[in-house]
């Protein structure tokens, strides 16, 4: 009997450790409800709730999500993707212009940021995430190579694992911002035989938040209450 609710008590333990990643927020930037056109599109989240909008004198539109082999949204029709453009000068502002997303992470913890960009010939080769935990203040985390024009480059993924501020945090932050080329102080287009130029476009899609709920203390109570069984009883049967 005792052995029987040690093993009910450990499954539960697992299935905690085991539970999978929950999408907290999400942005497909398409129609709600759809249209017949990809230039009209929506900045609310798909799924979950939070904030996207532009900074550094970036402007925005919609645009095709399925041009150029597409994101990975599997929208089968008006798949939109969020248009910016106006980024900064060359030489200046480097790590300024981009897009900013505000999403609670409450209840949530080992915090995942993923995007889809689509590069112009003419737009910032380097992308610079960066994450804030106040809302206000923001860190680098991690860069990515943008290294054709005209391209899909689906899947960026961070893992903010290691930034246990970002758990269940309502102030939680990040953002996607144009930077200059490693070692440098200058724009590289991402098409290698263009200029950078300020009316490049970057194209986002499926930008997602995704993360574990953090466990109830009752859960864990179980789990710990499991495993002081388990040594009691092999104590016991060491002793016997
Ligand atoms: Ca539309
Ligand atoms: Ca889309």
């Amino acid at each position: 009997m005792l052995r029987k609710s040690l093993v009910t008590l450990l499954l539960a333990g697992l299935a905690i450790s085991s539970a999978q990643a929950d999408t907290v927020a999400q942005w497909n930037f398409n129609s709600n409800p759809v249209d017949t056109s990809t230039s009209t599109g929506s900045l609310l989240p798909s799924i979950g709730s939070g904030t996207a909008g532009t900074i550094g004198g970036v402007s925005s539109a919609f645009a095709s999500g399925t041009s150029n082999g597409g994101s990975s949204d599997t929208a089968a029709t008006d798949d939109s993707g969020w248009q910016t453009t106006g980024y900064s000068l060359q030489g200046a502002a480097n790590k300024n212009a981009g897009v900013e997303f505000k999403v609670s992470t409450l209840g949530f913890q080992n915090i995942v940021i993923g995007y889809d960009l689509r590069h112009s010939n003419t737009s910032s080769r380097y992308e610079q995430v960066q994450y804030s935990l106040d809302g206000i203040t923001f860190t680098d985390i991690a860069g990515f190579d943008g290294n054709a024009g005209d391209t899909w480059f689906n899947g960026r993924s961070v893992d903010l694992s290691s930034i246990l501020g970002a758990n269940n945090n309502a102030s939680f932050a990040f953002r996607v911002v144009s930077a200059f080329a490693p070692g440098s102080a200058a724009y590289l287009a991402s098409a290698a035989d263009k200029s950078y130029g300020t009316a490049g476009t970057w194209r986002f899609d499926m930008v997602t938040v995704s993360a574990m709920p953090v466990p109830e203390p009752g859960s864990y109570a179980l789990f710990l209450a499991g495993i002081g069984l388990m040594g009691t009883v092999a104590r016991r049967r060491s002793r016997g």
